[in-house]
């Protein structure tokens, strides 16, 4: 069977990779749920409620395990999706990008950047805290780098000089911060950004690939990593194939044709 991969639209698209690179095997199943976005905005109960019903439909398609890569679903609704398939493996991003933060941060002082409703659920000052007890963690809701990022604006003068605008104030003087945690799908894609400005002496972590990590380790103690047959990946959305096609381009390196998108409803 394969892995289930749910997110509020195409951004997951960087967890899904992170995921490709390190379980070349596995055959993956990705739901982008581009009807009702952007989850980012909008509040815990209506998030959970979305994610029970991504999680049902990826059910019935047969999965083995679930990914939910939508760091608003991870920071509201992961435990509600856990309550409500017991017997389904599921992970979510801010646990890992957290303990990973905690650890690649050289005087626990960290930055985590995310939508406004992840930054108000503060899943991952917890999450850090609980794996750091003495860090200073700091929250910023970026809310325009998910737009610019859809837009392919990644580098270049507006992308430096929105980025600056954010982060500039925390990242310079004597309080600056040594760690920058990306806790939004779509943010790996400014990463090199980010590493040009903030310099070598800031650790940039993303979720995406940590949540990799303990998605191969979760397979593995469970006994689930797929023992023979070819790998696919097959693409699900609730809304226009071709805008999912298009922004993906963002996001993975390959080549995502409108055909193979498949158009799904949640109602
Ligand atoms: N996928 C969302 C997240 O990781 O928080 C960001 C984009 C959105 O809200 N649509």
């Amino acid at each position: 069977l394969p892995i289930g991969i749910f997110d509020s639209g195409v951004g997951g698209l960087t967890v899904l990779k992170a995921v490709r690179e390190r379980l070349p095997d596995e055959s993956l199943i990705y739901l982008g749920d581009t009807a009702r976005l952007p989850y980012g905005t909008k509040s815990a109960q209506t998030v959970a409620a979305y994610a029970l019903e991504a999680t049902r439909a990826l059910v019935a398609y047969g999965i083995k395990a679930l990914l939910v890569a939508d760091n608003t679903s991870s920071a509201h609704a992961l435990e509600a999706v856990r309550a409500a398939f017991p017997g389904l493996p599921v992970i979510g991003v801010v646990e890992p990008g957290a303990a990973a933060a905690a650890t690649a941060s050289a005087r626990g002082r960290i930055v985590v950047i995310a939508t406004e409703s992840a930054v108000q659920a503060g899943s991952y000052p917890r999450a850090i805290l609980h794996s750091r007890p003495n860090a200073l963690v700091t929250q910023l809701p970026c809310p325009l780098f998910v737009p610019m990022v859809e837009e392919g604006l990644v580098d270049g003068p507006i992308a430096e000089q929105i980025a600056r605008h954010y982060l500039g104030p925390l990242f310079t003087g004597p309080e600056a911060a040594d760690c920058l945690l990306l806790g939004c799908t779509h943010f790996p894609a400014l990463a090199p950004l980010f590493r040009r400005l903030l310099g070598r002496d800031v650790a940039v972590v993303d979720s995406a690939s940590t949540t990799a990590m303990v998605l191969e380790d979760l397979l593995s103690l469970r006994r689930l990593c797929n023992e023979g047959g070819p790998s696919r990946v097959r693409y699900l959305a609730t809304d226009a194939p071709e805008r999912f096609a298009r922004v993906s381009k963002v996001f993975v390196p390959w080549t995502i044709p409108e055909s193979e998108v498949e158009t799904i409803d949640l109602g």
